[in-house]
């Protein structure tokens, strides 16, 4: 049985694949024998951060190129182990925070436009993008202006300035503006199931502006030191998630309406994983 009576604080971002890994995390260490308060849904990057190193909350899931671009603010690079190794030691050193063994899910910013955009200015990667943005509208969520892999980082890389920025809360959103052509290009998530869903083109990024953004636990070193246990328990979710699973899931919330738990849970059934 565990060993601290205390029980584990879940968080999560607030977006849909953040509440379903969040649910994940809090149901396998539910079925392990801890007991979990469940912190869904707390804010953006720098509040979950924040809520981390605080000790508001004990774990949530976190993308190693966010870290990297948000929190580390170092060197982009495109090789996914040393983007990890690299926020590993960081968050270690820093925050006494341990990134446990990253998951299958790659979720970066995927820029899309509709296929009618591409079609009529040829555009397949984020150069071309660069000759015409000055005619285009772009929105996107409210991390997206001032992050270095966000509006910045497509300013410095590719000299991409866009006509307007409009800032969307809610990421459905910024595909229902798509469809409605109020916006030309959207800060997509690769996860995402409408790109596939909506017919809709990711542009290449031909100059390695985004990392590599794979998802982990990131988790307080003092609650590890505690519980021995959990390091196991969550890391088993490892092999068993990648971009394709992750968007079927995000689509049974968000077009079928199920609670994130629910999807969890059925989920880890399905694998096996939990009872
Ligand atoms: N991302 C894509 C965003 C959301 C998904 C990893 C770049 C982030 O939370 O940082």
């Amino acid at each position: 049985s565990p060993a601290s009576a205390d029980p584990i604080k879940v968080g999560s971002k607030n977006f849909t694949e953040q509440y379903i890994l969040g649910e994940m995390y809090a149901a396998l260490l539910e079925n392990a024998g801890f007991e979990v308060e469940r912190k869904i849904n707390l804010g953006g990057t720098l509040i979950a951060h924040q809520a981390l190193v605080n000790g508001d909350i004990d774990l949530y899931p976190e993308y190693t190129g966010t870290a990297l671009s948000a929190v580390v603010k170092g060197d982009i690079s495109p090789d996914a182990q040393k983007v990890y190794e690299t926020v590993k030691d960081f968050y270690s050193k820093e925050f006494k925070l341990t990134w446990l063994k990253p998951t299958g899910i790659n979720n970066g910013y995927a820029m899309v436009v509709r296929k009618d955009t591409a079609d009529a200015d040829g555009l397949k990667t984020l150069s071309d993008l660069s000759k015409v943005a000055g005619t285009l509208v772009m929105g996107g969520g409210p991390e997206f202006p001032d992050r270095a892999d966000g509006l910045p980082g497509l300013k410095s890389v590719y000299g991409i300035e866009f006509k307007e920025f409009k800032q969307f809360a809610k990421l459905g959103l910024r595909y229902d503006a798509l469809d409605q052509k109020s916006i030309d290009v959207a800060n997509g998530y690769a996860t995402d199931w409408q790109i596939g869903a909506k017919g809709l083109v990711a542009l290449e990024d031909d100059k390695g502006l985004f990392p590599p953004y794979f998802v982990a636990p990131v988790v307080r070193q003092q609650v590890l030191d505690a519980n021995p246990k959990v390091t196991e328990v969550l890391e088993s979710l490892g092999s068993h998630l990648d971009n394709g699973t992750m968007r079927k899931l995000n689509a049974q919330v968000e077009v079928d309406h199920q609670e994130p738990e629910d999807v969890a849970k059925a989920f880890l059934k399905e694998i096996g994983l939990i009872k």
